[in-house]
């Protein structure tokens, strides 16, 4: 899943695909470089990030949806947390709706997704952007966020929503620690085989990756972090993630297709 941020202040490349055309082709390229979906969002998310009112969100969002459902030949998904975005989304074309709140903002969002018959991701977050990253804790990231997504799947179910079309994310960066960030890959397992439905996990040039790869407590900035996101790429693909979220396709793809051949020739070789 490629990334396209119609932000002016996401926290890797905000303010680079502002403008329709610009996003539209930047889209384009991600799925030249390998990208099976397209992720589109005209809200940050980034820790302290205020929120953008839904008429903003919806006019930064449309015209890139529209355009890129006609053009980019994949699925198209809105990574949005509110019901009038996801329904304009939708409505424009988008098959997915990418929820980084699991329908705790509004949860008339799943059913906005349910009445279309749209695929919906339920991410973990702890509370909300603005203050998640404020002290978090937990008794066992894994299990709480587990449990969470759990509780997630049951209400996105009961308003309606296919079993089929589901996904979680146990949101890497999202209210957690370093450490945290690092435990939920390591035991990514154990979210897979609690979930019983596809897996994503977005770890791309998050801050955990700048923080372990920094120097004497400075770290490595956003746009030095694409290695170590290829790092945990291939970590969580190999730990039963189905779907990753990044900013630069074409590595990702390339991790994609040698898990693959390893695979056939760990298949082939039994
Ligand atoms: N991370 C971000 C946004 N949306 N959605 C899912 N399902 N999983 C993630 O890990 C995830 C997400 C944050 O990345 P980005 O969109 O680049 O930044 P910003 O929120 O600052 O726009």
């Amino acid at each position: 899943m490629g990334v396209v941020n119609v932000t002016p202040d996401s926290f890797s490349d905000g303010g680079r695909w502002l403008e329709p055309d610009l996003a539209v082709t930047h889209g384009l390229e991600l799925v030249a470089a390998g990208a099976d979906v397209l992720d589109v969002g005209g809200e940050s998310t980034r820790p302290g990030a205020e929120p953008v009112p839904a008429d903003e969100e919806r006019r930064r969002i449309v015209p890139v949806v529209e355009r890129l459902v006609a053009s980019a030949g994949v699925p198209v998904s809105i990574d949005t947390t509110k019901r009038d975005v996801a329904a304009a989304a939708l409505d424009a074309g988008a098959a997915i709706v990418n929820d980084v709140s699991a329908g705790r903002f509004e949860p008339e969002v799943l059913t906005v997704a349910a009445n279309a018959g749209a695929g919906y991701i339920a991410m973990h977050m702890l509370g909300a952007p603005r203050t998640m990253q404020q002290d978090p804790r937990y008794d066992d990231v894994v299990r709480d966020v587990g449990d969470f997504l759990a509780e997630r799947l049951r209400a996105a179910l009961a308003a309606g929503i296919d079993q089929q079309a589901l996904a979680v994310d146990p949101g890497i960066g999202f209210g957690k620690t370093i450490r945290h960030n690092l435990e939920l890959l390591a035991r990514l397992p154990e979210i897979v085989a609690e979930a019983r439905v596809p897996v994503v996990v977005g770890t791309s040039r998050k801050r955990f990756i700048g923080a372990v790869l920094g120097d004497r407590g400075v770290d490595l900035p956003a746009d030095e972090r694409e290695e170590g996101t290829v790092a945990t790429v291939v970590l969580a693909l190999d730990r039963g993630a189905r779907v990753i979220r990044v900013h630069d396709a074409r590595p990702a793809a390339q991790a994609v297709q040698l898990l693959e051949a390893m695979r056939a020739a760990e298949a082939a070789a039994a």
